[in-house]
């Protein structure tokens, strides 16, 4: 007897504090974080901290934790995996994403944006078109910042537009790939979570990146030059699935779009500030860092025009849109 009352006041305790907590707030949410670069890396660190942000703002509602370099998806797969719910949030390259969305690709058209102001106004221009696109795709967009304007990277000096004859060239996505093939080098794609591995195995003997991947992934111990043609400044972008997203109180969806929008700033101005100073750690650790020859210079603005004009026979009214809103005013 007195065993069952036990059992029955355990029970009716039990229900009660169910009870209680189903009424004064929904069940706690942990949501993992897909991230493809470094640890260290400012994009991951911002992500980290965004994380941690909602985690004590939403007072653990909603648990933020997050996942660098490839570790819970690598890069390639993030975009796919946060769409079909396998993970909810994740970051990814956006120019990567060319196969789901031509458009995704205009931030790495050489030369239309390659300044922070630049890309800056670039990605106003185009935000609508992106925030739409991921509606769409069944994605919540949170915030998107640039990675460093891009320079070549390469075992062997580059002194005319010939030497990058037959070079293995890594690559990040197709707009990359087509540059390698327009300037006679062999493309890979490659995720920069495997890059030391890719560059001391000789599968790789150039990329185009920023100096941060560069930096990230110790590049001087594999890689001689590196020439800072500042070509555009790509970006990544940090999504939601929307069933998660719709499963979130509305309170604790004010506080992520909050600190998206802190974390957003944070990358941009983050990204401004070590710009330089990535390319001044190559000549501490012995790379060259050597003028961008004249020709050279000349061959790489000429893929760009080609680039240019191709993503605009992919893209069509929608692409010119965007650019006569970027080159308004
Ligand atoms: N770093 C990333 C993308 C652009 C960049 O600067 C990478 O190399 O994978």
């Amino acid at each position: 007897m007195t065993l069952d009352r036990r059992t029955l006041i355990a029970a009716t305790a039990a229900l009660a504090l169910g009870a209680g907590s189903a009424t004064t707030a929904a069940a706690a949410e942990k949501w993992d974080m897909a991230l493809a670069y470094a640890a260290t890396n400012y994009h991951s660190e911002i992500a980290a901290e965004f994380a941690a942000a909602v985690t004590e703002r939403t007072g653990g509602e909603l648990e933020i934790v997050t996942h660098p370099g490839g570790s819970l998806f690598p890069g390639n797969e993030i975009y796919t995996a946060v769409r079909r719910g396998l993970v909810p949030i994740g970051e990814r390259l956006i120019s990567a994403l060319g196969n789901d969305d031509p458009m995704f690709e205009i931030d790495s058209i050489p030369f239309l944006a390659s300044s922070f102001a630049e890309s800056r106004k670039l990605y106003e221009a185009v935000k609508p078109d992106l925030v739409a696109t991921l509606d769409e795709q069944g994605l919540v967009f949170l915030y998107s910042g640039p990675w460093p304007p891009q320079g070549f990277y390469s075992i062997r000096e580059i002194t005319t537009p010939d030497d990058f004859a037959g070079l293995k060239f890594r690559a990040y996505n197709a707009t990359t790939s087509r540059i390698a093939e327009l300037l006679g080098m062999v493309p890979t794609k490659i995720e920069a979570a495997e890059l030391q591995q890719a560059f001391a195995q000789g599968v790789a003997e150039s990329m185009i990146s920023s100096g941060s991947t560069g930096y990230d992934r110790k590049l001087w111990e594999h890689v001689g030059y590196f020439y800072d043609v500042q070509g555009w400044l790509p970006r990544n972008m940090v999504v939601v699935n929307k069933e998660a997203w719709e499963a979130l109180p509305e309170e604790v969806r004010a506080i992520v779009l909050e600190e998206a929008a802190k974390a957003e700033e944070a990358v941009w101005s983050k990204a401004e500030e070590l710009s330089q100073w990535y390319v001044e750690q190559f000549t501490v650790e012995g790379m060259q860092v050597p003028a961008v020859p004249d020709s050279v210079s000349a061959k790489f603005k000429e893929v760009g025009e080609q680039l240019l004009s191709e993503w605009l026979e992919k893209t069509g009214d929608r692409g010119q849109a965007v650019l006569d809103a970027y080159r308004a005013d």
